[in-house]
């Protein structure tokens, strides 16, 4: 697991420096999904997928930006799903955008197969959080020698101050818009920059708050991908001391996608934020 946090790293680096100076505009391309790729969205896919085949651990690799898997070492023990440039509407305006990697074991792609995950966050900083099944989440920053330094675990507490509701509001439910005012009334302060990353990223930071990304009338499975933007997440916000749920009240982990472009609602927490969405969606049995 060591050396593909190791490229992981090579790859921030990179796509830190090509954010940085790089065309931004679009590229010619739609990805599996239909979404108009930018030349970024290209340059990270082709960029990752260079490094990653460099590893022999690595049985095969599958990305947001392409419909199909592409296999690398048939000897290979994991199967590692990312985005390569999640928040690329964000990215023009100059706001953090990031990378997300899972690591699964085998061809187990679920929840239950996660074994690993990381995250870059490409900022005014450019920042790392990985994880390893079953140990914290820990959190690195690089330098100016462009090495990465280790800062701190990662720890929610039980209750948090900061609200991400993510979603088209006039497309929620009447019941997501009830729970989104019921924190707002009760102090929370609005926190949502529209780029998952950097969104949940402030929350494990600041001790806490909750992201929600709902099922909506134009989008009944929600916007986010269960194996590249889904689990990982919930891997980390699970090792934090947060829970990671959909809005049947199932934890995230528990997911197996039929497709592996699937998507799913979610919802990352501290345990009171948690403990909230349960009671106003009645999902406590
Ligand atoms: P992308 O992978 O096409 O960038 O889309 C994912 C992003 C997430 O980062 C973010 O949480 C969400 O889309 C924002 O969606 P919305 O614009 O509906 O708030
Ligand atoms: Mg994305």
């Amino acid at each position: 697991m060591v050396t593909i946090f190791e490229n992981i790293k090579k790859i921030a680096i990179k796509i830190d420096k090509a954010i940085k100076e790089e065309d931004l505009g679009y590229s010619n391309n739609c990805n599996a999904t239909g979404d108009n790729q930018l030349k970024l969205d290209v340059a990270s896919d082709a960029l990752i997928e260079h490094e990653l085949k460099t590893n022999r651990l690595i049985k095969a690799l599958i990305s947001e930006e392409k419909e199909d898997i592409m296999k690398v070492n048939q000897d290979g023990k994991y199967t590692v799903c990312y985005d390569p440039l999640d928040g690329s509407s964000i990215v023009d305006v100059n706001l953090s955008v990031g990378s997300i990697f899972g690591i699964y074991e085998g061809d187990n792609l679920s929840g239950d197969g996660l074994v690993a995950a990381a995250y870059v966050v490409y900022g005014p900083r450019l920042e790392l959080v990985t994880v390893v099944k079953g140990q914290p989440a820990h959190h690195y920053r690089s330098g100016s020698s462009g090495l990465f330094s280790s800062q701190c675990d990662i720890y929610l507490n039980e209750k948090g101050k900061l609200n991400a509701p993510g979603g088209t509001q006039k497309n929620w439910s009447a019941t997501h818009k009830k729970f989104i005012d019921s924190l707002f009334a009760e102090g929370y302060r609005l926190r949502y920059s529209g780029g998952m990353v950097p969104d949940l990223h402030q929350i494990l930071l600041k001790g806490g708050g909750l992201f929600s990304y709902p099922g909506t009338t134009d989008k009944p499975n929600g916007k986010l991908r269960i194996l590249f933007e889904v689990l990982p997440f919930a891997l980390i916000y699970e090792a934090a001391n947060a829970e990671a749920i959909d809005d049947k009240g199932n934890r995230l982990l528990e997911i197996t996608p039929k497709h592996h472009h699937d998507t799913t609602p979610c919802f990352f927490g501290s345990k009171y934020e948690i403990a909230k969405l349960k009671e106003a969606y009645e999902l406590n049995g």
